[in-house]
């Protein structure tokens, strides 16, 4: 007998030559269609049933009597249901997920042998888990909380998890403070209050106490913690890693992706808002834009320093608190990683996926960051209490290579292994493990020299210049959502010991910031700055440094109001232009019944049947609003109080809002615009992001989009 090859995964990324490998087709054989119309219902042991509406009952027409426990088809059934759930994560409970792909446009084998960062006519496929981190699997999506962003990549040599978060840096530096920083996020104790919030008194005091967090709270405090979509982050391996090339020299790495679409944000009314309108909302943005073939699309990069310059720098490489700054160390961009399928079903993918930072492949390595090296231990740990034993032979697991070894046997182990042995080596197998130019794996030979004790070197000890790079980075309006979470969130805070610290601290982050904080929140306003500024900025911090070159609109959903007596000429030049752009228009009228144009006689029974009716939807949920003129129709509008609160709240969100005709004055009454220019003819004026055309010309509405595409929101 040959060697025992414990094999469930298929190796199509060897054995289908010319076909590209797909995790999905992977799965295939596994789907089980439950929709075909022939199938008969059956016990989860093939007895085909009868009846699955009615427990076996001694009963008759005038008599229902006692049910039996004989019925076996009946216990089945409510024993299944009664275990379909397994324990949800114990943070990053709530996610999405999808299928995609990673390619390579550049080599990096001067850093790295990792096949999949080398070898650029390689397609990878992957899986990607977009969570938040403090809420329940239960909880709304668009809450202020750090998301995650965790890839598994499906390798030739297995499987690689890069389980990273969209914010770059996090609040500790060792991984034995996890349990502590997460408990004092999580609804506090007594009383499960309150639910996915930082806004209450042990988040704060927890920040307070830990200088250390001073950086990674400014960040959560700003627009990146209430992102537009899972499609407009970036994602960053937070950890330093090593990659290792054929020479076997090392460098220290960063993994960072940066979206297509640009970096983007709701504004925190919006967010509060639709985390009661639509609790779903990133959920169903994402899986509407892959269904729609908009896939979203991530530049992969990497910044690399290398071993011999690891004290190069003010800071420590090794500390998670920090970033590297790009202007001292440039990011190089390398790959494309793309998300272009729905999984099939949400419990056996996006639940039962399991990421483990321990798993890397030939080419990267870890580092001794004491965040890291603790992490190796916990993703690998909690995947027994939440999925058990044999988790690796889940489908959505296990590799796309072949998987050799003697772990067998434990609760649920499905692969049968055939053969007489079950160590190694052994009388059938001379095979000996593969050398590193065989593609084994190579445990880096560092050299490990110091003083076993519980302490770290000097560096980790600094906090806040980088909390104050941040802030010093941000443009006018961030820093301005950055004062106004803070006072939003120690507002929720009703110990004065927890507020009256927090503003201590700001003080020594930025002066103005914390007095600006301080007197919202009931803090002792500070006169003098607490400690020596050193004003430094530095770019990739700010969100601005993200906008896509060719400003764009695609994949944005533009709600266009109309009521009976609409202007239809308008309505179907911009309809037409905005899908001509790739954005998504929605027809909001007051009800869903037809809807119809000027002058169109009703017994033709022709008109818009719009998507939604205005009670249905609110603003918060578009990005932009257009309402088309027609006098009827307007007069109509004007009239209905949730029509005219959808466009003052638009306007309020700072959404790009666009009239034509008498829409003009519709819109400049309901925002109460007075100062609002008028356009005259058919030119297209902006004023105060409202884009108006007094009379319809189709050349107006591609300047309209135009526009639109230009106004700040879109950027
Ligand atoms: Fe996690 N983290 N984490 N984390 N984390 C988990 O693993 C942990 C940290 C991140 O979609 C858990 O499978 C420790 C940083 C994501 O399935 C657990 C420390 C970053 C996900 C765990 C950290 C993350 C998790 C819970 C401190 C950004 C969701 C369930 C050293 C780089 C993965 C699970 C998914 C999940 C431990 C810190 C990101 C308990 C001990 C830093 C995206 O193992």
């Amino acid at each position: 007998m040959a060697s025992t090859i414990l094999a469930s995964a298929t190796d199509k990324v060897k054995t289908m030559a010319g076909e590209k490998p797909s995790k999905v087709s992977d799965l295939q054989a596994e789907m089980k269609e439950v929709h075909d119309k022939n199938a008969r219902i059956t016990s989860d042991f093939g007895v085909k049933q009868t009846n699955t509406d009615d427990w076996l009952t001694v009963a008759s027409d005038d008599h229902t009597g006692p049910m039996l426990l004989e019925d076996q088809f009946g216990r089945e059934k409510i024993h299944r249901f009664d275990h379909e759930r397994i324990p949800e994560r114990v943070v990053h409970a709530r996610g999405a997920g999808a299928f995609g792909k990673f390619t390579l446009f550049e080599s990096a084998s001067d850093v790295t042998s990792a096949g999949i960062l080398t070898d650029t006519s390689r397609e990878t496929p992957v899986f990607l888990r977009f969570s938040t981190v403090l809420g329940s699997r239960g909880s709304a999506d668009t809450v202020r909380d750090v998301r995650g962003f965790a890839v598994k990549f499906y390798t030739q040599e297995g499987n690689w998890d890069l389980v990273g978060n969209n914010i770059p840096v996090f609040f500790i530096q060792d991984s034995m403070k996890f349990p502590d920083v997460i408990h004092a996020g999580k609804p506090e104790p007594n009383n499960e209050i309150p639910q996915a919030q930082s806004a209450h008194n042990n988040f704060w005091d927890f920040q307070y106490l830990h200088p250390e967090a001073s950086h990674m709270f400014m960040w959560t405090m700003s627009d990146r913690t209430i992102p537009r979509s899972y499609r407009m982050m970036q994602g960053f391996g937070v950890n330093t890693f090593t990659l290792i090339n054929d020479k076997a020299e090392r460098h220290f790495v960063k993994f960072i992706f940066t979206p297509e679409l640009g970096v983007h944000s709701f504004v925190w009314d919006e967010a509060l808002k639709i985390a009661g309108q639509d609790p779903d909302f990133h959920r169903k943005d994402l899986w509407t834009a892959i269904e729609s073939g908009a896939f979203p699309k991530w530049k992969f990069g990497i910044q690399v320093i290398p071993e011999s310059k690891e004290h190069d720098f003010e800071f420590d490489i090794l500390d998670a608190t920090k970033v590297w700054p790009e202007e001292l160390v440039p990011i190089r961009y390398i790959g494309t990683l793309e998300l272009n399928e729905n999984p099939p079903e949400y419990f056996t993918t996006t639940e039962q996926v399991a990421f483990c930072t321990s798993h890397i492949v030939p080419g990267i390595g870890f580092s001794d960051d004491p965040l890291l090296q603790g992490r190796n231990f916990s993703y690998f740990d909690t995947q027994l209490s939440r999925l058990g034993i044999n988790w690796q032979e889940l489908p959505i697991n296990r590799p796309m290579c072949p998987v050799m070894n003697h772990n067998r046997d434990g609760a649920m182990r499905h692969t049968i292994t055939k053969g007489t042995v079950n160590y190694w080596p052994n009388r059938f197998s001379a095979v000996p493990p593969a050398k590193p130019e065989e593609g084994g794996y190579l445990d880096y030979p560092a050299k490990v020299a110091g003083i076993k004790a519980r302490t770290k070197s000097k560096k980790f000890r600094e906090h806040k210049n980088q909390a104050e790079l941040f802030y010093n980075s941000l443009s006018a309006p961030e820093k301005t959502h950055v004062k106004s979470a803070l006072a939003f969130e120690l507002d929720h805070c009703d110990d004065p010991t927890v507020y009256t610290r927090m503003c201590e601290r700001l003080c020594e982050i930025d002066l103005e910031l914390a007095q600006s904080v301080a007197e919202m929140v009931g803090g002792d306003v500070p006169q003098e700055s607490t400690r020596q500024k050193h004003n430094k900025t530095a770019k990739g911090l700010s969100q601005l440094d993200f906008a896509p070159v060719e400003p764009t609109i695609a994949t944005r959903m533009v709600a266009i109001v109309i009521a009976d007596g609409y202007d239809s000429v308008a309505y179907k030049a911009i309809k037409a232009a905005l899908t001509a752009a790739g954005a998504l228009p929605f027809t909001i009228a007051p009800r869903r019944n037809a809807i119809y144009a000027e002058g169109e006689d009703k017994s033709s029974g022709k008109g818009v049947v719009a998507d939604h009716h205005l009670e249905g939807m609110r603003s918060t949920l578009f990005d932009s609003v257009f309402i088309p003129g027609g006098a009827k129709s307007i007069e109509t509008l004007s009239k209905n109080g949730r029509a005219v609160h959808w466009v003052r709240e638009a306007f309020g969100h700072l959404k790009a809002i666009g009239a034509t005709g008498e829409a003009v004055q519709f819109v400049r009454t309901a925002c109460d615009l007075p100062g609002m220019q008028f356009s005259t003819a058919a030119e297209v004026v902006e004023s105060y992001g409202v884009v108006t055309a007094a009379k319809v010309a189709p050349e107006s509405f591609s300047e309209t989009v135009k526009m639109a595409k230009g106004a700040k929101d879109f950027i």
